[in-house]
């Protein structure tokens, strides 16, 4: 590689050309401020560009304003190219409430929907799916957008990348994948990273469309991707670009550079983007020292005059009740009456029915997921779909969970609903990062709700295993901004998942297999609402509160038929997040004991946080301790004698006796 970088301005303009440079200026003059101030204690870490600012420009300058770039940590460029003020990046930095996550998430870690960007999540990865899911939703839109995604090369290693770019490809997104090639990902170098020559070449593998381009060459990464980005407005699909750069400074500026060799950092020291471009305009007499000086002195002042905007911002109060508020996006629950007509449905036909209901309201919602299409996905919910709204709204899914929950969030970004099949809830963990990392957090972090139900067909009694069989549902429990639903009969099945379509934010949705084909009920016909976070008091009784959900509310039940003498109140919790801890305690107080049954193991399951619950809101009340019945400590197994040993069931009786005895 030579270290002269060959300018060819062909058609761009004067104006374009030295707006190309003063935009470059701008994030190398912000980043050598940012670097007195780091030392300075006055901001925390800083990422640097300098050297990369080129791909920032040039892309940014490429699209249109209104259509997405979901940067990375380099990638200040993209946020001055908006125009964003300054003092609102700069509040961003101090944690102050003009940046744009309320001193929530730090540095890069943010979105704007004002200015078409969203930011990304300190995992890397996920953000080449949202962009999957933001040029899905364009081009169901009709509206010709590209979308832009940036990732460093170390990126391209997850999982992520991979899955991103196939499913961009599978479906002809458009999408341009920008990955920043420069030389090292933190301390790795390119060779411990990825074992080709050129990441471009990944393209063939992926049957996408992929170009090399310079990345310290403004003129050549605009022009290039600005013919690319016109090209694939017209027809949309992927496009993998590699751009070959260099970090110039540390990872991050603590970490410095040593491991990387004097001499090649002088070589790319010499491929300077800015410096270069400079000479360039200089010898071509379009830049002369005097504009040089006034945009430095312009872009100095403005920097010097936000700064003190930033600073003189009063640092932010914790309000308790705002933290506690943000963390999901508030909305006007429509309690919709179930109809006086009924069928007599399984627990599945009603899941079924609830679905397509909501497809028919809302005529942009999508379902993904693995087989759903004509196949009608492996449990059928979704059988004659296909015809009834088209393969672009249901839609066969490759095996990329990760990929397809980020998609989705990426539709939500757009303002689509999106209904997520995991083809059974065991897959989830190949999609846990999206779900508890960026669904959960994002409405705190930056505003932006994530307006996505995740079926999660789970639970035992089908003989399955350990892979087939798991309700892992205290995963999600667990985890702030998600909310978990969980029904046990056909009714709360449709009018929770009607609910939860409905609902602006994630939500985690339970069914349970065993219960599919086992139980029918009358099912209202129409297009109803049961409300999220309520549980039922499905019999009242005055020595035992037993609290249980999904499949193991029908042991409670078998067992309470064989012993008509027990005098209980049987509460079906339904939602576990955000859980009706009003209707528990008033039973607690009423009756004194209390059995928990989850079908979960017992450790870490949602019982064991309800016990805790109890134990601190009615001790006066109690006049035993709380017991919980859940399943063994270990993986569920597959063999009948050995799953039913598993199970919490065979262990109820026994102990529902030793608490009425107590
Ligand atoms: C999933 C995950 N693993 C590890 C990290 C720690 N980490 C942050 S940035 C980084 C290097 C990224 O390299 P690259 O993608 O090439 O981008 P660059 O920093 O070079 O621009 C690492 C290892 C992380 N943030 N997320």
């Amino acid at each position: 590689m030579s270290d002269k970088i060959k300018f060819i301005a062909n058609s761009i303009t004067k104006e374009q050309l030295l707006s190309l440079y003063k935009n470059m200026l701008k994030p190398r003059l912000i980043e050598e401020k940012m670097l007195i101030l780091l030392r300075q204690g006055k901001i925390s870490k800083w990422f640097s560009g300098i050297g990369q600012e080129a791909i920032s420009i040039g892309v940014t300058a490429a699209l249109e304003e209104d259509e997405y770039i979901l940067p990375m940590h380099r990638n200040l460029g993209v946020f001055t190219s908006r125009d964003i003020p300054l003092y609102r990046l700069f509040s961003q930095w101090q944690g102050k409430m003009n940046g744009f996550t309320k001193g929530r998430d730090r540095s890069f870690h943010f979105g704007t929907q004002e200015y078409h960007i969203v930011g990304m999540i300190s995992h890397l990865g996920p953000q080449l799916g949202i962009a999957d899911g933001i040029a899905l939703a364009n081009k169901l839109k009709k509206n010709n957008k590209v979308c832009a995604v940036f990732t460093g090369e170390g990126g391209t290693s997850e999982g992520d990348f991979h899955e991103a770019l196939n499913v961009a490809s599978v479906w002809s997104l458009p999408v341009l994948f920008c990955v920043e090639n420069n030389g090292y990902g933190l301390s790795t170098p390119t060779s411990e990273q990825f074992n080709c020559k050129n990441i471009a070449d990944k393209g063939i593998g992926y049957g996408m469309e992929s170009h090399i381009i310079d990345g310290n060459n403004i003129l050549e990464v605009y022009a290039k991707v600005s013919e690319i980005a016109a090209s694939i407005r017209k027809k949309p699909r992927p496009v993998l670009l590699e751009f070959k750069t260099f970090r110039m400074r540390g990872h991050e500026e603590a970490s410095g550079t040593k491991y990387v060799a004097a001499e090649t950092l002088e070589f790319w020291a010499k491929k300077d983007p800015l410096e270069n471009y400079i000479t360039f305009l200089k010898k071509k007499k379009i830049l002369t020292t005097a504009i040089e000086t006034a945009y430095k002195e312009e872009i100095t002042k403005e920097i010097s005059e936000h700064l003190e905007i930033a600073y003189s911002e009063e640092k932010i109060t914790p309000n308790l009740e705002t933290e506690l508020k943000d963390v999901f996006k508030e909305y006007q629950y429509e309690e919709i009456q179930p109809s006086a007509t009924t069928k007599n449905i399984r627990f599945v036909d009603a899941i079924s029915e609830g679905l397509e209901q909501s497809m028919q309201k809302h005529n942009d919602l999508v379902i993904m997921g693995q087989d759903v299409a004509e196949y009608g996905g492996v449990f059928k919910i979704t059988d004659g779909f296909v015809e009834k709204f088209g393969k672009e709204r249901v839609r066969n899914t490759p095996i990329c969970e990760s990929a397809i929950v980020s998609a989705a969030y990426g539709l939500s970004v757009s303002g689509i609903k999106a209904v997520v099949e995991m083809q059974f809830a065991d897959f989830v963990s190949s999609g846990f990062n999206p779900v508890v990392n960026l669904l959960a957090k994002s409405h705190y972090r930056w505003q932006q709700n994530a307006d996505i139900v995740v079926r999660m067909p789970c639970g035992a009694g089908v003989g399955a295993g350990p892979f087939h069989s798991q309700t892992n549902e205290a995963w999600f429990t667990k985890t702030p901004g998600l909310k978990v639903v969980y029904p046990a009969f056909p009714q709360d099945a449709k009018g929770l998942l009607i609910a939860a379509i409905n609902d602006p934010n994630p939500v985690l949705f339970f069914e349970h297999k065993g219960l599919y084909r086992s139980i029918y009920k009358d099912v209202p016909e129409n297009y109803f609402t049961t409300e999220i976070g309520k549980a039922a008091v499905l019999k009242e009784g005055k020595d035992v509160t037993i609290i249980s959900y999904g499949a193991a509310i029908h042991w409670v039940l078998e067992y309470l038929e064989n012993n008509a003498a027990v005098s209980a109140d049987l509460i079906d919790l339904r939602t576990l997040q955000p859980l009706d801890t009003e209707t528990i305690y008033a039973s607690v107080k009423k009756t004194g004991k209390v059995i928990l049954v989850q079908e979960d193991s017992l450790f870490g399951g949602i019982s064991s946080d309800i016990s805790a619950l109890i134990h601190e809101n009615c001790f006066e009340s109690l006049d035993a301790p709380v017991r919980r019945v859940a399943s063994l400590e270990t993986p569920i197994p597959f063999e009948p004698n050995l799953e039913k040993q598993y199970l919490g069931k065979n262990r109820l009786e026994k102990t529902i006796k030793e608490l009425l005895n107590y």
